[in-house]
């Protein structure tokens, strides 16, 4: 018996652990956190223990290309080679090019910087399409976008290991006990240090519970509670007024426009009495060090972005940036490419990027100037339906399952079901791949070699390939260098923006300029990056101005009104019947996203989608524990059915749900999607974030009812308890 500890990455989530996996011989006998590993120093959790194992020896996973025989979403498929598979694709794509030119065939990824989504991606610009459907408009977003817009860049709402030193730690809208372990272990260690925690969540989060201040805020009301804090550090002259002369523009017209938001006349908008927003506004800038952390909660909002820009003008107005305990900003391995998409080598021509569907509405999300250069995900799929602006007619899904995971589950159903050719990369049929022409094998965690810069540590990480994939499994870019072969032996490749011949190759350039190998790499796994403080002395901002803007020259002439200021979200408008407001998305620790469904670790921990509700509001309904409801959010769209779970963690006018349900168990192309699956009542805009264009999905008014028991029980009668795997992978 040979023993090993191979030191590698977690992948399951986006928080990227530092792992260790164990191997006897040849056989993975199990994975634990690497204490080493500068940014997760051996934060773990369940996903990144069972996942890699369970996905790789998963009983439904499918190893093999498949052709579809029967109608579409029949579940009739013929196993073929994967010449057949990429050359017949390849036919397809020509076809459609030739009627309707490259932009007709799209594509959606989750991980857009990650090689998975790059892969995809690159493929389209090579056929001569920009139409790319990310997964940000609804995740990171309206964060990201703002952080570009205020200068602190990418990673502005991240500190990393800052948090283990600051003195003072502003969450809002992140619950990081339920998503993110590697922050959710700092928190915990800096309050023990003596830190101050203030948390902004309209529920009683973990971190709330941990909190000196929780301030329970009224969803989608945010901005107008930072703007009432930035009242309150300008009218006590708590600004850092040395920072701001220097470093920043715009403060100014921010005080103006603060100046409409006394804490008197918010409170009772945002649900928080003036006297606490005074509070909250003297301790945050009067302790020092302060860092923010900015979470999802403020995403997937009709106002997401200017609620980011408003936040961090907190750390601006403080000058809490780029020093010891504070928000950095992002930290790079010197000539790392980790951004292919906006690589000069990798470029389409600017001509091409301003037909991204979405560029002309929102320039700042889709098109040349964009940082996400991603289509708009319901203006795409609108066209798919209608043709309009333009049409398009072939689709390349990897990684996103995206009939669970976008709102508006029936509309993307539709707009998948009516394209000429759909090609699904994924390890097991999901309900997206139920719908596709061709199924594409993908290689599992254990068997991907992978680079991920991971700016919490700062490092570069290594996922390392522990095993050899199984069956004819393939990983994203080789898929994506199989069909940029096929397309291009049948002349349909117009740009060279995928010029590599393998996986391997691929990683090779992005480390090339570096002077760090990937072999360097292997035995720690890691490679650390130097942390410079201040580094805006040296290099300014990335703004126009080079300062960090309260006020954005990039707004200038794209919007009326520049400054950040309270829209009243389309829940907030009452509307007769829908009495309650309905959180989405709230995390669970064993899945991620729509991921591991059917793994019986995971089924073990938590078997229904849920939906959180006040012991109050359930009484008056008479809606008892364990108890299934209908939720409604609009008339107009389907009701879904979600398993109650009583909780004074949310206020009485507000219930809550995850995301991503599906029952692999159950028969239907939809396994039961369509009804247990928030996405399914949950509409995809009208409401749309006036800069990012993210829809206002994550947040709802909705009305529930109590179901049948008699009803919900013939509709679960396919579901069973997954099958424990094997522990042991070979
Ligand atoms: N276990 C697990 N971990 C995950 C994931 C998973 O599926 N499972 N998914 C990963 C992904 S893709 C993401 S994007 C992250 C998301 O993780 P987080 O950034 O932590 O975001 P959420 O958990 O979606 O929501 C955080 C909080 O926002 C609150 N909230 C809702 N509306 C509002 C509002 O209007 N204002 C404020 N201030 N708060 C609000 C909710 O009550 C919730 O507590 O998690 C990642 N980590
Ligand atoms: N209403 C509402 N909707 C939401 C949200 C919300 O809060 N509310 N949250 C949004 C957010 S934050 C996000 S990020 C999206 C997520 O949306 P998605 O990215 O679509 O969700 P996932 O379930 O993570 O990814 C699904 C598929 O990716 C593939 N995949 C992912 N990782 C791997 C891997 O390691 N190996 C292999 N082989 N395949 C893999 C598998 O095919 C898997 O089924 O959903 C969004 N949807
Ligand atoms: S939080 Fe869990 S799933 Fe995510 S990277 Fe870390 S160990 Fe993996
Ligand atoms: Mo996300």
């Amino acid at each position: 018996m040979v023993v090993r500890v191979i030191p590698s990455t977690c992948s399951e989530c986006l928080v990227r652990c530092g792992s260790l996996v164990h191997v006897e011989d040849d056989r993975v006998v199990k994975i634990t956190g690497n204490p080493a590993h500068p940014a997760s120093q051996g934060a773990f959790c369940m996903k990144g223990i069972n996942g890699p194992i369970s996905n790789r020896d998963n009983p439904a996973r499918i190893t093999h290309p498949l052709r579809r025989t029967g109608e579409r979403g029949g579940g009739q498929w013929e196993r073929i080679s994967w010449d057949q598979a990429v050359g017949e694709i390849a036919d397809r794509l020509a076809a459609v090019k030739a009627v309707h030119g490259g932009r007709a065939i799209a594509g959606a990824v989750a991980n857009h910087a990650q090689s998975r989504g790059v892969a995809v991606r690159l493929l389209l610009r090579s056929l001569g399409s920009p139409n790319l459907m990310i997964n940000q408009d609804l995740c990171h977003g309206c964060r990201a976008t703002g952080s570009m817009l205020t200068g602190l860049g990418g990673n502005g709402a991240d500190a990393g290991t800052e948090l283990a030193v600051a003195r003072m730690i502003l969450v809002v809208g992140k619950s990081p006990s339920e998503s993110q372990v590697v922050e959710w272990s700092h928190l915990q260690h800096a309050v023990k240090n003596g830190a101050r925690l203030m948390v902004v969540d309209p529920r009683r989060t973990h971190a709330a519970r941990l909190a000196h201040t929780w301030l329970r805020v009224n969803p989608g009301t945010d901005v107008a509670l930072a703007l009432a804090m930035i009242h309150v550090i300008f009218s006590e002259d708590l600004y850092d007024h040395a920072f701001i002369a220097e470093f920043c523009i715009g403060a100014e017209e921010l005080r103006a426009r603060a100046a409409d938001y006394a804490p008197q006349s918010v409170a009772e908008l945002v649900g928080i009495p003036a006297e606490s927003i005074i509070a909250a506004a003297r301790a945050f800038a009067t302790t020092r060090p302060a860092c923010l952390m900015l979470g999802h909660g403020v995403d997937a909002q009709a106002n997401g972005v200017q609620t980011t820009i408003a936040f961090q003008a907190l750390l601006g107005l403080t000058g809490n940036i780029d020093k010891p305990g504070t928000n950095r900003l992002a930290k790079r391995l010197p000539g790392y490419v980790d951004n292919h998409s906006t690589h000069p080598d990798l470029a389409i021509p600017r001509a091409l990027e301003e037909q991204t569907i979405g560029a002309v509405e929102y320039p700042l999300w889709s098109g040349p100037t964009s940082w996400a250069k991603a289509a708009h995900n319901p203006s795409l799929l609108r066209a798919v339906l209608t043709g309009d602006p333009y049409p398009v007619r072939a689709m390349i899904i990897s990684g996103a399952n995206i009939t669970c995971t976008y709102p508006d589950h029936d509309t993307t159903v539709a707009a998948l079901t009516s394209l000429d050719l759909l090609v699904v990369a994924s390890d097991q049929m999901t309900p997206t791949a139920e719908l596709a022409d061709y199924f594409l094998p993908k290689t599992t965690l254990l068997e991907e070699e992978d680079l991920i810069m991971d700016t919490g540590g700062p490092c570069v990480s290594l996922t390392q390939r522990i095993l050899a994939p199984l069956g004819e499994a393939r990983s994203d870019i080789d898929i994506a260098v199989a069909l940029r072969a096929a397309c291009a032996a049948r002349g349909l490749v117009e740009y060279d923006a995928l010029p590599w011949a393998s996986h391997r190759e691929f990683l090779s350039f992005m480390l090339e300029k570096t002077g760090v190998g990937l072999d360097d790499l292997r035995a720690s796994g890691f490679h650390t990056v130097s942390v410079t403080r201040d580094s805006y002395r040296e290099t300014g901002f990335r703004t126009p101005s080079g300062k960090f803007e309260f006020h954005s020259s990039r707004l200038v002439g794209l919007l009326d009104d520049v400054l950040p200021s309270y829209r009243a979200p389309v829940y907030a408008t009452a509307q007769e019947g829908f009495d309650l407001t309905l959180l989405t998305g709230i995390r669970s620790m064993p899945y991620q996203n729509s991921r591991f469904r059917d793994a019986a670790w995971a089924r073990r921990v938590q078997d229904a989608p849920e939906l959180r509700i006040h012991p109050a509001t359930a009484a008056r309904r008479s809606i008892g524990a364990d108890d299934w409801v209908w939720v409604q959010t609009r008339a107009d769209l389907p009701r879904c059915l979600l398993k109650v779970r009583i909780t004074d963690e949310v206020p009485e006018h507000i219930v809550a749900t995850g995301m991503g349900w599906w029952y692999p168990e159950m028969s239907g192309p939809d396994r039961g999607a369509s009804l247990f699956n928030i996405g399914t009542a949950v509409g995809y805009g009208p409401s749309f974030d006036p800069i990012s264009g993210s829809a206002e999905a994550r947040n709802t008014a909705c009305r529930v009812t109590r179901a049948e028991t008699e009803d919900v029980a013939l509709l679960l009668r396919e579901v069973r308890r997954p099958q424990a795997a094997a522990l042991n992978v070979r």
